[in-house]
């Protein structure tokens, strides 16, 4: 048990309104990459507020923790926590993926405040990550880079040459996680490309791999934290289990809410599951938190 109960809890409320923000973000947009993002929600609450060196005082400082966000198309959800953190001016929002918005629907760091990489043309976030983290091998730097990556974006390639160069080089101060939702653009990924037996490549790539729920907050940090201490030379890579969608339950695990946009009524319907779905997850941390 990494998290008290009262972290629990407290991560569980700031999880649940940004899926309520990204929601608003998406029709703002009149579409977005929602479905992905809500998948991503846990485990991007759990790194920016809670195991990440990384805030508004520090995210341009040479020693801050760096997250790339490799899957770039969950921008609906990175603008509202950089807006929440204070690092992006949040009454921008409304203007997301509008001509002349700092915000295009994959976002450009050179707009971006706080903002680690430009991503969205999938396949280069490991690498990206890797070049930070040995960067901060050979300047004796103690900062540590995480790499999200989404499970269709394992069909590519060079994915699969960084996670090859990472474990040769044994880059362990780079933390691999893929969102393992199972879907992707246009279909699931076992029918698209299957990507199974999936943790068994991570490992013949030379990584130690930890398979977790990945909405279950207090099992996502310990995993973080886990990786961190990390003392062997092999890279981890965590896979997290989740659901496209997760939240809402005309979204779930289904990969036609990859990208959408929301009507009223929609939106309304939304906002219930996810008022829903935030009290069963703080009923869960109320009984399991210690
Ligand atoms: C190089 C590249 N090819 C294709 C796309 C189009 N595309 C956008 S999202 C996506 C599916 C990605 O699936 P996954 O990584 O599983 O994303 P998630 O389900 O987590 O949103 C694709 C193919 C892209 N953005 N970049």
């Amino acid at each position: 048990m990494a998290l008290t109960k009262e972290q629990w809890i407290t991560l569980e409320k700031k999880a649940s309104a940004l899926r309520h923000k990204t929601a608003e973000v998406c029709v703002w947009a009149k579409g977005a990459h929602i479905g992905g993002a809500y998948s991503s929600a846990d485990v991007l609450t759990a790194l920016y507020y809670y195991v990440m060196n990384f805030n508004k005082d520090n995210y341009l400082d040479e020693d801050r923790d760096r997250l790339i966000i490799s899957k770039g198309h969950a921008g609906v959800i990175t603008a509202p926590i950089l807006a929440d953190l204070g690092i992006v001016d949040e009454a921008l929002l409304p203007t997301y993926n509008h001509t002349g918005s700092p915000f295009g629907v994959h976002l450009d760091k050179r707009k971006v405040p706080g903002l680690e990489a430009s991503t969205g043309s999938l396949g280069h976030g490991l690498s990206i990550g890797l070049g930070l983290a040995m960067a901060a091998r050979l300047r004796n730097k103690k900062y540590f880079t995480y790499v999200l990556l989404g499970d269709g974006e394992c069909d590519e390639g060079s994915v699969w040459e960084a996670a090859m160069s990472i474990s040769h080089f044994k880059v362990t101060n780079l933390i691999t996680i893929v969102d393992r939702n199972q879907c992707m653009i246009d279909g699931r990924t076992e029918d698209v490309m299957g990507l199974e037996p999936f943790a068994d490549k991570w490992r013949a790539f030379g990584f130690d791999v930890i398979e977790i729920d990945g909405h279950n907050m207090d099992e996502i940090v310990t995993a973080l934290e886990r990786a961190k201490a990390n003392t062997s030379d092999k890279p981890i890579c965590i896979i997290l289990n989740t659901f496209k969608g997760e939240g809402v339950g005309f979204m779930r695990d289904n990969y036609k809410w990859h990208y959408g946009t929301l009507d009223e009524a929609q939106l309304a319907e939304a906002f219930r599951d996810l008022d829903a779905y935030e009290k069963v997850r703080i009923a869960r941390a109320e009984k399991e938190g210690k």
